[in-house]
């Protein structure tokens, strides 16, 4: 899909469960990554707004699937974050109920997983890339935080995060900062290709 309108977006709704998911022919776009690796951030940034998508300094805050509508065209899906350790096992299951309906059922055409770019990815960030790249959908990886390293780390960094997920080449692997708006422009062409 040719140019599409970031700065046209709102908010449509939070689902708690799958009588609530969106079903139409728009394209879909989903963000998944750890609880607190700025998924809701890299989306303010990609709308160029402040808090559409709802910040929190405390991990584990959004446990509903959160749905905006980008220029009445396209869908950025904004997952609950997983393995925050102090989150109970009940709210485990209801995340892993909630997103196996979710990719059980639901069509997506694109899915970003969003890693720290200042660590080695997690066994959940692994488990994650495998489930998206089976998904038969476009996928890149987002290695967000780079405003927090030296500008000379980053490089050997995302190579060593594409080493650990095992991705090939041809997945676009994206340096971002959410805070200060690096690799906007990256994901936004990532989208438009997929959408
Ligand atoms: N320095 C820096 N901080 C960031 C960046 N992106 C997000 N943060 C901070 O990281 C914290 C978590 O950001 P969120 O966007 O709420 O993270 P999330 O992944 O949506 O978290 P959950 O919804 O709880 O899973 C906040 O304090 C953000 O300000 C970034 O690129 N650089
Ligand atoms: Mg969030």
């Amino acid at each position: 899909m040719a140019s599409i309108n970031f700065n046209k977006a709102d908010f449509v709704l939070s689902a708690a469960d799958k009588s609530q998911f969106i079903h139409d022919s728009r394209c879909r776009v989903v963000f998944a990554g750890r609880s607190n690796v700025g998924k809701s951030s890299v989306i303010n940034r990609l709308l160029n707004r402040k808090n559409i998508a709802r910040v929190s300094s405390e991990p584990g805050k959004t446990v509903h699937i959160n749905y905006f509508l980008v220029d009445e065209k396209l869908y950025l899906i904004d997952l609950p974050g997983y393995g925050y350790a102090k989150v109970s096992a009940a709210e485990k299951m209801r995340w892993s109920d909630l997103m196996e309906s979710f990719f059980a059922g639901e069509e997506i055409d694109a899915a970003v997983l969003i890693v720290d770019a200042r660590h080695q990815p997690t066994k959940d960030d692994k488990m994650m890339a495998e489930w998206m790249m089976s998904a038969g959908c476009r996928f890149a990886v987002v290695a967000n935080k780079t405003d927090k390293l030296k500008k000379s780390m980053i490089e050997s960094n995302v190579s060593a995060i594409r080493e650990f997920l095992e991705i090939a080449e041809d997945i676009p692997l994206i340096p971002f900062s959410a805070e200060m708006g690096y690799g906007r422009e990256a994901l936004i062409s990532f989208i438009e290709s997929a959408c």
